[in-house]
């Protein structure tokens, strides 16, 4: 069973975190920086999963998040959501 990814980034998103997620300084996640900084917290996901996590928060489609997009679904998410959203991707799950 898969750890509660969306459960764990928001207990620790302070904006300092998401200005180290930034690796190239854009002041925008994308994907491959978030998959980096899933690695780094040393969550266990497949970059599949990250994928699917990544589209979900990016409601705007446009291939990034800004600090706005990924705080709303991180720190406005309550735990019981948190769960539901991972039972989704997990079941997405091809
Ligand atoms: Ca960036």
């Amino acid at each position: 069973m898969q750890d509660n990814i969306v459960a764990k980034l928001r207990d620790g998103f302070p904006y300092g975190l998401f200005m180290s997620w930034d690796t190239d300084h854009s002041g925008k996640i994308t994907k491959d920086e978030f998959e980096r900084a899933v690695a780094e917290m040393g969550l266990p996901s497949k970059p599949s999963i990250c994928h699917r996590l990544f589209d979900f928060f990016d409601k705007t489609g446009d291939g990034e998040l800004d600090y706005q997009e990924l705080y709303r679904h991180l720190v406005d998410t309550p735990a019981h959501k948190a769960d539901a959203v991972m039972k989704k991707i997990n079941k997405a799950k091809k």
